[in-house]
């Protein structure tokens, strides 16, 4: 039985709610013969994040992390490729903190792969009708930092880890309506989707995810 982490994010800038808190509340506990998954909420601070993250590897022991954050506009569940040693804040945190191009590990490498099968996880969620694809930037905010956080703290392990990053809910483009959307079903069945997948593959698929933009 692989023990799973999956974390989400509380709500940040002005929102006031996070889908990607809804989807961990949502999937906490839930079971299958071969995974249990332990949600876990990060606050949307730099630094702190990644030391909560640090608590919660060391209380579930997991085999498999995946950390999940609202992208706002995006269209649909990006499954992130890389994270980068860069903290560049658009706006500030929860506790107003607002780095700028700072690394977030000084002499750390200058990025980390995702080492969740990313391919075979698009290809899946399409399979099952929704929408997704490869991302090769997680931004260089909180998601990031976490992703690299994450990356870094599980490089000498076994544990393999990735990031999600997800649309806003209906409820919160009732005032740009010209924004994506997904409903918290469907984003829940696709972050369900993504762990069995990270579960069942061990060699990802060699399938083009490339953008020439
Ligand atoms: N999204 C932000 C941080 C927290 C979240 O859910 C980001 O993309 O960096």
């Amino acid at each position: 039985m692989k023990a799973i982490l999956l974390t989400g994010f509380e709500p940040f800038g002005e929102e006031e709610i996070n889908p990607s808190l809804e989807i961990a509340k949502a999937l906490d506990g839930r079971e299958t013969d071969k995974y249990k998954i332990y949600a876990r909420e990060l606050p949307c601070v730099f630094g702190e994040a990644v030391d909560q993250l640090r608590l919660a590897i060391q209380e579930v022991k997991p085999d498999l992390i995946l950390c999940v954050g609202q992208a706002g506009g995006r269209p649909d569940l990006s499954i992130e490729r890389i994270a980068i040693n860069v903290d560049d804040a658009r706006i500030p945190d929860n506790k107003g903190n607002q780095p700028i191009d700072e690394p977030i590990i000084v002499e750390g490498p200058v990025a980390y792969w995702s080492s969740l099968p990313i391919k075979a996880i698009v290809k899946h969620l399409r399979d099952a009708g929704l929408p997704a694809s490869v991302s090769q930037t997680a931004g260089t905010y909180v998601c990031n930092h976490v992703f690299y956080g994450l990356m870094h703290e599980i490089r000498h392990s076994s544990i393999r880890g990735g990031f999600i990053h997800i649309p806003f809910l209906p409820e919160q483009i009732q005032t740009r309506t010209h924004m994506a959307s997904l409903s918290l079903d469907e984003m829940v069945r696709g972050i369900e989707i993504a762990i069995q997948v990270s579960v069942d593959v061990e060699q990802d698929l060699l399938l083009e995810g490339g953008q020439t933009q």
